[in-house]
């Protein structure tokens, strides 16, 4: 028997399986649980060092974080490799299915020889680390503008000069990363092809319990369910938008990205006050709200975990409070980008966030809490099963929450005193439309930029040029007319889940799955009235329902979690078009005679 040196796991599991023999069933067994607990011991300490970095970026956390992340990483790929021995044998189903699981564990893998490896976790730490410290200086290094005031200029100023310039100094912190993204893409297609994959893109799309070219047309399908609807909020949204900017937004071409209230023109809320209409606007702001109320962060957090235990979970850990990052520190540079942790993949659950004091803010402390009750429910299952159904389940939690957050609910919360009557619903859910809806195309189009990345359809001289190609054939969105764009710019970079290696389609799937889940949720608390009106708050029956799907975490494949909460086995936008359906007539009622698309 041949025994590799130098590399521990490679010398147990030869030594378990043996080289020149056909492996047991018995011997898969005890190699998966043995790759799971020492697997889980690297992540552990990867996600602490993550932590630091992302809580404290500089050079030395960053290296720090690079190496235990390329330890973890290098170990999974490593044990993935050998689990190939056990292929074609008859194993019992848990076995089996940790075993597929080992294998599409990762969004990046290293390849196998050990300087590019480290180059590759080297690369994606200083990736993240740009964007986290990226900021604008317009005159000079006293006057630096970092992504939160700039995002503030975007959602508030209604000045075209403003908004430009906000625009354009946020999109130039990517310009530097693109050589470094080209070699990323390279180095980390090579680790998925030494996996068996044909890249990082098919790496990705294999995690979803369904054939790719299935998942593909399961894509298709959905968006050509909710297109329509889409259609109509862009046709309305331009013309409110031409009334107010003139010729600077097109009759009939795509919406200049910069004048949709958001950096990445990816959800519109912020431009409410400028669609909202006349008669119907809901009369009440919950920026608004939660400042007269003088909520804090704190306040903000505990208004979503209290939303969280009305439905029968249980507290968040002390440790949460003390360990968690709640505001931007004014000292140095941190991933503000709001993300939920589970450092020990037991209860040692984080927030990381710079908590502003806006609705917007509101409904992401929800999302992030979704993260976290949804990691404490899968708490005590084998490690390998410490994930969502698929990654657009996990996603998909908070929003579900966020869905309940009615005036009803904030009636009820004490947030507002009186819930505006049934008539101003329009307006109510104009602006969740603006949230929801027009986040669709944007969710798709991110990796269906990056998948053809990976794949070298789109080669790097093409990497701005392609991304504009999408954006404006999903979102009908353009760059501004005073920012031209050219293979200078690396504006993918500019958002963080391209720079953080990120996958995206999650949240696509999340943005539909939501709306199945608020379906049946809804359902099982008994409310009969329209989606929109119903409020899961504080109900137990609606809450075990939640739970019993939360606690299957990855088991089983999506479809049974689906199904235990939603009895249906497939993704289906019927949801979200229901929950829109007044709003679909209401739009095409005020689009008529207007131009529809671009
Ligand atoms: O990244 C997030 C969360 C953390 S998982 C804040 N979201 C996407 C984004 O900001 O682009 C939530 C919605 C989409
Ligand atoms: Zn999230």
């Amino acid at each position: 028997m041949k025994i590799r040196a130098a590399c521990g796991a490679a010398v147990l599991s030869a030594l378990l399986a043996g080289a020149d023999r056909k492996p047991t069933a018995d011997e898969a067994r005890t190699f998966i649980n043995d790759a799971e607990r020492k697997l889980l011991a690297l992540g552990v300490d990867a996600q602490r060092a993550d932590w630091i970095k992302s809580t404290y970026i500089t050079d030395d956390t960053e290296a720090v974080a690079a190496r235990l992340d390329e330890r973890a990483i290098a170990a999974t790929v490593d044990y993935a490799k050998q689990s190939t021995r056990f292929d074609g044998l008859t194993l019992d189903p848990v076995t089996a299915r940790k075993m597929k699981l080992l294998k599409l564990s990762l969004t990046l893998a290293t390849p196998s020889d050990p300087k590019e490896s480290e180059e590759l976790t080297r690369i994606a730490a200083s990736l993240e680390g740009t964007y986290g410290k990226g900021k604008y200086c317009p005159r000079g290094p006293e006057s630096c503008l970092d992504l939160e005031a700039l995002s503030k200029i975007l959602a508030e100023s209604r000045d075209p000069k403003q908004l430009l310039d906000a625009w354009t100094g946020w999109h130039l912190i990517s310009r530097p990363m693109r050589p470094d993204f080209a070699r990323y893409v390279e180095l980390s297609n090579q680790g998925a092809q030494q996996l068996g994959f044909a890249d990082t893109g098919a790496m990705w799309r294999s995690k979803y319990d369904m054939p790719p070219d299935a998942f593909a047309r399961e894509l298709d399908r959905l968006w050509e369910q909710v297109r329509p609807l889409y259609l109509s909020l862009h046709a309305y949204v331009r013309s409110r938008l031409r009334e107010k900017y003139g010729n600077l937004v097109p009759a009939r071409g795509p919406i200049p990205a910069d004048l949709l209230g958001n950096m990445w023109a990816q959800d519109w809320d912020n431009i409410y006050p400028l669609v909202a209409p006349a008669n119907a606007d809901p009369g009440y702001d919950l920026t608004a709200l939660l400042k007269q109320r003088r909520a804090d962060w704190k306040q903000m957090v505990k208004y979503g975990e209290n939303f969280f235990v009305s439905l029968g979970f249980p507290l968040l850990p002390q440790t949460f409070w003390e360990r968690s990052l709640f505001l931007k520190p004014r000292d140095r540079d941190v991933v503000c980008h709001a993300s939920a942790w589970d450092v020990d993949n037991v209860d040692d659950l984080r927030l990381k966030m710079c908590i502003e004091i806006t609705g917007e803010d509101f409904l992401v402390v929800h999302h992030e809490l979704g993260h976290n009750f949804y990691q404490r429910a899968y708490n005590e299952l084998p490690p390998l099963f410490r994930d969502s159904a698929n990654d657009g389940f996990h996603e998909a939690i908070g929003d579900t929450i966020a869905l309940s957050v009615t005036p009803q609910y904030l009636v009820k919360i004490g947030l507002l005193d009186k819930a505006p009557d049934p008539s101003k619903d329009i307006g109510l859910l104009l602006h969740r439309a603006l949230e929801k809806i027009a986040f669709l195309p944007f969710g798709l189009m991110i990796d269906e930029w990056r998948w053809k990345v990976f794949s070298g359809e789109i080669p790097p001289e093409k990497y701005n040029e392609t991304w504009w190609q999408l954006r404006e054939k999903y979102q009908g969105v353009a760059p501004p007319a005073g920012a031209p764009r050219s293979e200078k710019d690396f504006d993918p970079g500019a958002k963080y889940h391209v720079a953080a290696n990120v996958p995206y389609m999650r949240y696509f799937l999340a943005d539909i799955l939501q709306f199945q889940f608020h379906r049946a949720l809804a359902q099982a608390a008994g409310c009969t009235g329209p989606l929109n009106r119903c409020s899961i708050y504080g109900n137990k029956a609606a809450g075990s329902r939640l739970n019993a799907m939360l606690q299957m975490g990855q088991s089983r494949p999506w479809q049974d979690a689906l199904e235990q909460i939603a009895g249906t086995r497939q993704m289906d936008a019927t949801a979200i078009r229901d929950y829109f359906a007044p709003l679909q007539k209401w739009l095409d009622e005020q689009n008529q005679g207007k131009p529809v698309g671009w």
